[in-house]
């Protein structure tokens, strides 16, 4: 792979800072916790570090509303910190990813504060205001410019007093969206993308950029079980979308010394979408994050919740895999700050934590694309078992909760949801230790920990070979060494079975068999093995390991076979 291609072969790691390390005894992890910790990374072996948001903010939705894009919160640190962040990356040879939040501000940025001001402000077009529907008073309900419903439940619109008009907000009323239709807007983006690139960070994970381009005219949705609106097929992947990630490319990313990584969140992507969206001919991003596979087990609302099926899931990965294989790029994740704990989910956290664990890593981890791993997934660390909706701190799950009990919801059956689902299963702090407070704080933490840190803890987990943490470092380092791994042709195998989930990777002589037991059960797979019972075991995640694959998988067995 050429120097430009580097991130072909890549694994990133997210680092959600809130949660990570925290050094001055606040409860809130910082950047200097995370400096301090870096050697886990690289004992780990990823490439990159994907920061979430650590600009200034007032943390309405933990920093994804953004106040000053020129400035870290000092809850996490201060520009210094972030500067000899990237200098301890870079000198361990790892990267730095930084979230850029620019669908919507803080309502506390200059920016929106200055177009709030007056309806004749210069930047009052920066945002999106419209005058109460035809014939209504503002703040009346229903009187709201579109039925649009918020992400975080409610109407996507706020009411401003002061000026008589709305303004919209995809996501919680202190997040009121950018109006890209703006050159100015675009412009003064582009302008804080470059300033942070020269400052020396190497990329960007882009949140719901595919959100930006909203459709003139900006028309009522179809109404839900809710009442509102989805607006949604006028805001994802809208008009424009192309053309501002084309321009942002052009005017940020092309011309600089080394390769600028991009990322793209894309909620409501299609393969269609993401093959133009990774086209490196096209240059707009090198990969996007697909939600798909994040709605299997879900109803109408990822509240709805139903169990998992093998084969949807195997459906949505392998239609992505074949849909990417020629032109564009995939990313591969199971985990990220918004989700629930992948072993929670998909595996089995109790008896088999750690099997289940490294079976979800290797199914991963040997698909095409580049893998992102979620602080805590390297060490099998499982969903909070959370309380009351007191013991949530949310602002998606409060939200959802009081709309939902309001509208006459049986409470309980809201919380199994939210305990399930909720995000802050994600961000209970990083468990390093058997210590009080896992390693994480001297203080108290602003989430608790999780009470099975006892046990599920990086210090441990380094001292395991047969640990999640050492399987993860296993699989990383295939990605680097085998090229199979990184650039093989991908064919999924046995799309109906309902417990095993087979593929196989091909470079040019060389083939891998990937098997994998999603059950409690040992079973046969369906396949024929000839020609494969003797071939070399790569990798194994049941302890001591097979010496050869005999036909049968043990319970939640993982196996990567090589033959040539
Ligand atoms: O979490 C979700 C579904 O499980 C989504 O509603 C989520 O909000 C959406 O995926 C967008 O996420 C990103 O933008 C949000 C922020 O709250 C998330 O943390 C971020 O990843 C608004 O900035």
């Amino acid at each position: 792979s050429t120097d430009e291609d580097w991130w072909r072969t890549a694994v990133v790691y997210q680092v959600y800072p809130r949660s990570f390390a925290d050094s001055d005894g606040d409860g809130i992890g910082d950047l200097r916790g995370l400096i301090d910790r870096l050697d886990h990374l690289a004992l780990l072996g990823v490439d990159v570090v994907w920061l979430s948001p650590v600009y200034r903010s007032p943390q309405d939705d933990n920093g994804y509303d953004i106040s000053d894009y020129q400035d870290i919160d000092p809850t996490f640190g201060t520009l210094a910190d972030i500067d000899d962040l990237v200098a301890a990356l870079h000198e361990r040879g790892m990267r730095l990813m930084m979230d850029l939040v620019v669908n919507h501000t803080s309502d506390e940025h200059p920016w929106f504060v200055e177009s709030r001001s007056s309806t004749d402000n210069p930047k009052r077009d920066w945002y999106w205001w419209r005058a109460p529907r035809e014939g209504m008073a503002g703040g009346m309900p229903g009187a709201e410019p579109t039925n649009w419903e918020s992400f975080f439940s409610g109407p996507a619109w706020e009411y401003d007093e002061a000026s008589g008009e709305y303004f919209l907000h995809l996501f919680s009323r202190k997040q009121p969206d950018l109006n890209w239709e703006n050159p100015e807007v675009r412009q003064a983006v582009h302008a804080m993308m470059r300033w942070w690139l020269d400052r020396g960070v190497d990329g960007f994970r882009m949140d719901v950029i595919n959100l930006i381009s909203k459709a003139p005219g900006l028309p009522d949705g179809v109404v839900q079980a809710s009442g509102l609106g989805d607006g949604t097929p006028h805001f994802m992947n809208g008009p424009r979308i192309h053309e501002f990630l084309a321009e942002m490319n052009r005017e940020v990313f092309q011309g600089r010394d080394s390769k600028v990584l991009t990322v793209g969140e894309m909620p409501g992507a299609t393969i269609d979408d993401a093959v133009l969206y990774t086209d490196p001919e096209r240059a707009e991003v090198d990969m996007v994050f697909t939600f798909e596979h994040m709605d299997v087990d879900h109803a109408q609302t990822k509240w709805d919740l139903v169990p998992l099926r093998l084969p949807a899931l195997k459906a949505v990965l392998g239609r992505w895999q074949a849909g990417l294989a020629d032109v564009g790029w995939n990313s591969l994740y199971w985990n990220n700050h918004d989700q629930a704990r992948a072993v929670s989910r998909f595996g089995d956290d109790g008896a088999w934590r750690v099997r289940s664990a490294t079976l979800l890593g290797t199914v991963l981890h040997l698909h095409r694309g580049t893998p992102y791993v979620y602080q805590g997934e390297e060490l099998g660390m499982t969903n909070h078992p959370f309380g009351g909706i007191d013991t949530f701190r949310d602002i998606e799950s409060l939200n959802h909760h009081a709309q939902a009990v309001g509208l006459g919801a049986d409470p309980e059956h809201v919380l199994t949801s939210l305990r399930s689902r909720g995000r802050d299963n994600a961000r209970t702090p990083v468990q390093w230790d058997d210590s009080p407070h896992a390693g994480f704080t001297t203080g108290e933490p602003w989430l608790p920990v999780n009470p099975n840190h006892n046990e599920v803890n990086a210090a441990a987990a380094i001292a395991d070979e047969h640990s999640v943490f050492h399987h993860y470092r296993r699989l990383i380092e295939l990605r680097h060494t085998v090229p199979v791994v990184a650039h093989g042709d991908f064919t999924m195998l046995l799309p109906d079975d309902e417990v095993v989930y087979a593929f196989t990777r091909s470079l040019d002589d060389v083939e891998l068999l990937v098997l994998a037991n999603f059950s409690g059960r040992a079973v046969q797979p369906d396949l024929d093995v000839t020609g494969w019972t003797d071939a070399e075991v790569l990798l194994d995640n049941v302890a001591p390991g097979s010496a050869a694959f005999t036909g049968r998988l043990e319970p939640w067995q993982a196996l990567v076979l090589r033959r040539s």
